[in-house]
């Protein structure tokens, strides 16, 4: 069974850590409809959404994606780059206990999930404001008894790798090339953003079918025209916390998969 984890919008988001963008007003009850819809998406795709209720003195944490990497052998809990998210980390460790054995960045080691990138055993980690070289170290001494490999990977421009860089297919990424170098990626087929549409690399691929920012039409038929399945979904209001696509969820399977060192 495919898990989605989530947590409701917080009241506090109008207070959200911003580094790339202007604060603007957020609707919060857009907000939510919003994330309602993504997570409907996401049961409509096979999902069972376990959501978590809202924190309202955590204005971000509806971004779970940050707090925790999850692979199929084990879930490695972060330490996020922003102060103001570290109390999100206890709710998401509670949820995920039950799923995987869980392994934890410390201190100095920082690192945000939405800079983590897993294709099969490859890992790739930005360097960014909020991830740094000694989780780096940390994350592939957690993981390199499964066989992962962890390669950092530089970018400019945005928050996390993932804004710049996500997989739209078995061996296809989605890749605002402004931000990041795709020849980092060796032996994948790279798709780029239409670049009037520089946010639309975060997209989240659920089984075959691609959930894309409905902001980002032009973005949406370059993947239809690869033969990609699209579906465009409204997350603007979220997107002025600096959220994209991903951020809004954990998707695994329920079953771990036994076999590390
Ligand atoms: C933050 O700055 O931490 C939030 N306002 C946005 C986090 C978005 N998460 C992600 O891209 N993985």
């Amino acid at each position: 069974m495919r898990i989605a984890l989530t947590r409701a919008v917080s009241a506090g988001i109008g207070r959200c850590e911003l580094t790339h963008l202007e604060r603007r007003p957020i609707d919060v009850e857009r907000a939510r409809h919003q994330h309602r819809r993504y997570e409907e998406c996401l049961r409509d795709l096979g999902c069972r959404v376990q959501r978590l209720p809202e924190e309202p003195e955590l204005p971000d944490s509806v971004f779970v994606e940050d707090i925790a990497v999850v692979l199929d052998e084990l879930a490695v809990i972060t330490r996020p780059g922003a102060r103001s998210r570290r109390g999100e980390r206890r709710s998401i460790a509670a949820a995920l206990e039950p799923y995987r054995p869980l392994r934890r960045i410390r201190a100095p080691g920082v690192l945000d999930g939405g800079d983590v990138l897993a294709l099969g055993r490859d890992i790739y980690l930005g360097l960014s404001t909020r991830s740094n070289r000694d989780a780096a170290g940390q994350l592939h001494a957690a993981v390199a008894g499964c066989g992962y490999t962890v390669t950092e990977v530089e970018f400019r421009g945005c928050l996390h790798l993932k804004s710049a860089v996500t997989r739209v297919g078995e061996d296809t990424l989605l890749v605002n090339p402004e931000w990041v170098d795709a020849g980092v990626f060796r032996g994948l087929r790279c798709v780029a953003v239409d670049q009037r549409e520089p946010m639309a690399a975060n997209a989240l691929r659920v089984g075959t079918t691609v959930l894309v920012g409905a902001e980002y039409p032009s973005t949406g038929e370059r993947l239809v025209a690869q033969g990609i399945e699209v579906r465009p979904i409204d997350a603007s209001e979220l997107a002025k916390a600096e959220g994209g696509l991903t951020c809004c969820s954990l998707v695994f399977e329920a079953g771990e998969v036994d076999g590390c060192t």
